[in-house]
């Protein structure tokens, strides 16, 4: 593979781990869990994984050495294991992966590691291949899914289950580490529950990725991939900004990924410091209507058009359709129109007009009467197909574009009555795919080593139905502290498609919390002066202010 100059260097970069995970380490049992919510339910599902323990990794001492115990093995690992990358990408995947080959290979040479091809359905489909030292080396430190690919499968029927054993079997896989968002570790501790309940001889352990940032609690600081896709967009926001600030004549309109929570959008506000910021969770929380949505943004346009400054830029979060409560309860009633209750799979239609159709003769005349007021496109969107999780594909609507046209026809109104008489230009932006795949800052490389290296700790300690856990991260890297948390700790029961499921609660932005508080009491003056800040490119090398800074939301909720 050619590599540039940047990525022969970034090669050689080794990435800091805790100093528990230095050496030999012993594991520290807490006291028993409890789900978040809907205990006796989430019990009852997983008996074999429900309650465990937090467990944290000591470095081990000669106090501490379990080998004085009695009972206890010293640190080793038998067996293989096998990986999984699932759902979106996100900067760092190659780094859990390198990690956990070094941490599985420093407790057993001998054992192999398997990567599972283009996500869960390589497990069923018994694709694979195993690593070697130069087939990673290639890969440490870059950004990517694809040295195995990852896909949307989602791993819930027993034949997918039972498929699988027989490939982890053929290759003696003990153990397999599922790298994925709130969805695909939440499959994971389903099959987590079912190889226990089965006595198969197989732990499962997650691990939190996604950009999104929602899955994150009081255990896990936050998802790996959000750190260097929030400093990569916001480095184009930046460039923007200055190209705003320099011609004074286009309004910009920028979409932000984040599927539901809006985390991303409320990151790269913090280190961009637009004119305004839409927060999904706060217009659902103010019930807000499209209509007040537009007409907080027109203000904010008129305001500035009344200094002479036509010229600004907006950040949107890709979820905000969903968060308007109108259109919340549309997409709900159309995820259970869209179900087959019989087998709670999504229905088949002949075609996409067919589905269309099936949908609006399906549904509340009120629900009816939102959806038909939406753009054609946006109508279109909301009744066809669901991503495998259940989730509407946000990332296909243009809100951006609907926002500035609507932004667009409330200004000509006020032009009509005298109350505006500025010039109104939009420009639209989309930044999702351009931060998903970038190379790990710093902050990701280590800290996606450290839970892949940490996830070969945990198998070799026994434990499964655990999520690798990495915490104290606002810290120099060599005081984090690793560990594992029961993934059942984060669950409770939720509505999707038609029926409650046992699901990890989904992280949404705390309106009380210090990220938005700090946004909210700065956003009026960002709005009317220009104070924008242009944060440049990630950088690698140099001062540690400049290269190894955590996000500003981790930092203001760890202050
Ligand atoms: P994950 O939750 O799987 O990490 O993916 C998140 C995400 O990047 C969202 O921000 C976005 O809406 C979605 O994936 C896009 O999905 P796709 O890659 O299938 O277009």
């Amino acid at each position: 593979m050619k590599k540039s100059a940047l990525q022969v260097a970034r090669a050689a970069y080794q990435p800091k781990l805790p100093k528990a995970l230095q050496g030999p380490v012993v594991a520290v049992e807490g006291a028993a869990t409890q789900s978040v919510g809907n205990q006796d339910e989430i019990k009852a599902m997983f008996p074999n994984t429900y309650g465990m323990p937090v467990i944290t990794f000591e470095a081990e001492t000669l106090s501490n050495s379990p080998l004085k115990g009695e009972n206890k093995k010293a640190e080793g690992l038998e067996g293989s294991v096998g990986i999984i990358l699932s759902g979106g990408q996100a900067p760092g995947g190659h780094n859990v992966i390198s990690g956990l080959y070094d941490g599985v290979k420093s407790l057993n040479k001998q054992s192999k590691l398997y990567g599972f091809l283009m996500g869960p359905g390589g497990l069923v489909d018994h694709k694979y291949v195993e690593f070697t030292d130069e087939f990673i080396d290639e890969y440490r430190n870059t950004g990517g899914f694809d040295i195995i690919g990852s896909g949307r499968t989602k791993l819930e029927k027993e034949a997918q289950f039972e498929s699988g054993i027989e490939i982890l079997r053929k290759l003696g896989i003990k153990a397999l580490v599922i790298i994925g968002g709130d969805d695909s570790n939440t499959n994971a501790c389903v099959l987590a529950e079912y190889y226990a309940a089965k006595n198969y001889g197989v732990q499962v352990i997650g691990c939190p990725k996604t950009i999104d940032g929602d899955l994150k609690n009081e255990q896990i600081e936050t998802s790996f991939g959000f750190d260097t896709a929030c400093k990569t967009y916001s480095e184009l926001i930046g460039n923007i900004q200055r190209d705003c600030n320099s011609a004074r004549k286009y309004w910009h309109f920028i979409k932000l990924m984040g599927r539901s929570a809006s985390h991303i959008a409320l990151e790269c506000a913090l280190q961009t410091q637009p004119n305004a910021c839409l927060i999904s969770e706060e217009v659902e929380q103010k019930a807000m209507s499209l209509d007040d949505v537009v007409t907080y943004l027109a203000k904010i346009v008129a305001d500035r058009a009344a200094e002479g400054n036509n010229f600004g830029t907006v950040l949107i979060p890709e979820g905000l359709i969903e968060f308007i409560p109108a259109i919340k309860k549309l997409i709900a009633e159309l995820n259970e129109v869209l179900t087959d209750p019989a087998t709670g799979e999504s229905r088949d239609f002949e075609s996409k007009d067919a589905q269309v159709a099936f949908v609006k003769s399906h549904i509340a005349p009120e629900n009816l009467a939102v959806l038909e007021s939406l753009p054609k496109d946006v109508e279109r969107q909301l009744c066809l197909d669901r991503d495998p999780h259940g989730n509407v594909q946000v990332s296909l609507i243009e809100t951006e574009k609907l926002l500035s046209a609507m932004v667009a026809m409330k200004l000509d109104a006020w032009k009509k009555e005298g109350k505006y008489n500025g010039k109104f230009s939009p420009q639209h932006h989309f930044f999702g795919y351009e931060g998903r795949c970038a190379a790990p800052s710093n902050y990701d490389a280590d800290y996606c080593y450290s839970l892949g290296y940490n996830a070969s700790r945990l198998i070799a300690n026994g434990k499964t139905g655990y999520m690798s856990v990495i915490k104290n991260t606002t810290a120099p890297a060599a005081e984090w502290i690793a560990g594992g948390v029961p993934i059942t700790m984060m669950m409770n029961m939720e509505r999707r498609n038609g029926a409650m499921k046992p699901v990890i609660r989904k992280a949404l932005v705390e309106l009380d919390g210090a990220p938005f508080k700090f946004f909210a009491s700065k956003r009026e003056e960002w709005a009317k002066n220009t104070c924008y800040v242009y944060p440049g490119p990630i950088q690698y090398w140099g001062p540690s202010e400049v290269c190894d800074q955590c996000t500003k939301t981790l930092a203001l909720e760890q202050a």
